[in-house]
């Protein structure tokens, strides 16, 4: 435990050791970290616990994108300065097909940008706050169960690191322990689960990105994606079969692919460099409703998940957080129930309009396996479109940067 104030009570009875907190956090991804940051900056203590290592926490390559409404809000809560320091600010992406680029220009078309600044950067900078402030994050926890979360007293039991019994008495659970978690199973409700013939598969090198914005690519052989995470380091995507065996495709095949679907005019923009990161990701849609039962509540990836192709996922986490965090501060501080009682209605009125941008981004840009001549022309009428639409281009621009809270 970094910074512990608060005294752990021992229970006589059975060797456990029971830690008090008002908000118990399952998980310290990004959702975990900032309500806890979130509910410190509202005068509400809390305790994160996360069964992986600090170290697998902070070097797990994910998401790249920060939506405009996140960046404001990380800014707002004093988590800005690295970020602006070395997030690259984008003002806008390419759509690429046909063998061009056409731009939506984000700045244009809604006066707004997103900022290219890994994930793992933004979890760095929360562990680094909650340590400051003298935050609880426990790493290498097992065994991870919620207990009495239809009373006003749930507990979370586990392990610790040492392997010792553990029993965290609080007045909320906040369940953040994404998509494998064990938090959702304590939630009754609807699963909404779409699946998706592919997946990516992703790669992270060495090399300067040669050119300044992402580039989402539609091509014959399957979608690709060009991006970045700083003047050094490229990060780019090949959709391929949702079972597709990593061992397939040795570094000379992922870049000989990437050069092919990748090229304007014959000429591919991707420079190779030693790979640091080679991985696939599987492709779904998926939301819980609602996302919370009693005194368990769900945010981020624990609660929904969407397809990479819209960055909208560790967006969505902030967003969740956001509104938990002001939810449970009005319970627990004014004993106000009234946004405890909305969250889960309000949170997911963002979730579906997320859950929509992003399966619509994936069907214009995917090859689906077996597509005919047909469903293959209607895409591409639709990118046509859309490139030479304003009101097309528009809506991709204030979704991507992200829609006002
Ligand atoms: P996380 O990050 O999965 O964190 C959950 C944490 O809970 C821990 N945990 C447990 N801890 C204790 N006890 C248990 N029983 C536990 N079970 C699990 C886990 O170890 C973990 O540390 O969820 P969170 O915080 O909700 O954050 C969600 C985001 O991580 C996710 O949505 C994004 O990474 C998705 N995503 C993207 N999102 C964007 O906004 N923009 C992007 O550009 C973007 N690109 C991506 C992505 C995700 C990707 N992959 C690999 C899934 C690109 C990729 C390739
Ligand atoms: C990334 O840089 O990892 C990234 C960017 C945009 C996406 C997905 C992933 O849509």
């Amino acid at each position: 435990m970094t910074g512990s104030s608060l005294a752990p009570m021992l229970d006589a009875g059975n060797q456990e050791e029971r830690v008090r907190t008002q908000v118990g956090i399952i998980g310290a991804g990004p959702a975990g970290l900032l309500l806890s940051h979130l509910l410190h900056l509202g005068g509400v203590d809390s305790v994160v616990i996360e069964e992986r290592s600090e170290d697998y926490v902070r070097q797990r390559v994910r998401a790249g994108v920060l939506e405009n409404t996140t960046t404001d809000l990380l800014r707002e809560v004093g988590l800005g300065e690295r970020m602006d320091r070395e997030g690259l600010v984008h003002g806008g992406i390419s759509l690429r097909f046909d063998g061009a680029d056409h731009r939506v220009d984000f700045e244009e078309l809604v006066g707004r940008n997103v900022t290219v600044y890994g994930q793992q950067e933004v979890v760095k900078d929360l562990i680094a706050a909650r340590n400051r402030d003298g935050g609880q994050l426990l790493f290498d926890v097992s065994d991870t169960a919620v207990h009495d979360i239809d009373t006003d007293r749930p507990r979370i039991t586990f392990r610790d690191s040492a392997g010792q019994p553990r029993e965290l008495l609080c007045d909320v659970i906040a369940g953040c322990d994404g998509f494998h978690g064990v938090s959702r199973k304590s939630v009754p409700h609807e699963a909404y689960d779409h699946a998706y013939p592919f997946a990516w598969l992703g790669i992270l090198a060495k090399a300067a990105p040669t050119r300044e914005e992402l580039a989402y690519t539609y091509h014959e052989r399957g979608f690709a994606l060009y991006s970045m995470r700083s003047p050094e380091i490229t990060r780019l995507y090949l959709q391929v079969a949702p079972d597709e065996n990593l061992d397939e495709w040795p570094d000379d095949r992922v870049w000989a692919e990437l050069h092919t679907r990748m090229a304007v005019d014959g000429e591919s923009p991707v420079l190779e460099g030693p790979l640091l990161d080679k991985g696939i990701t599987a492709m779904r849609s998926f939301v819980a409703a609602p996302m919370r039962h009693g005194r368990l509540f769900l945010a981020g990836d624990a609660a929904h998940i969407v397809p990479p192709t819209g960055a909208k996922g560790m967006n969505l986490a902030v967003a969740d957080v956001r509104l938990l965090s002001q939810a449970l501060t009005e319970l627990l501080r004014r004993n106000d129930s009234r946004l405890v009682e909305s969250y889960s209605d309000t949170a997911l009125q963002r979730v579906w309009r997320a859950e929509a941008f992003s399966w619509s981004m994936t069907s214009m840009l995917h090859i689906r396996p077996g597509a005919d001549a047909f469903q293959r022309q209607v895409q591409l009428a639709q990118l046509r479109y859309t490139a030479g639409s304003r009101a097309a281009l528009t809506s991709i621009a204030e979704n991507y940067v992200g829609l006002p809270w």
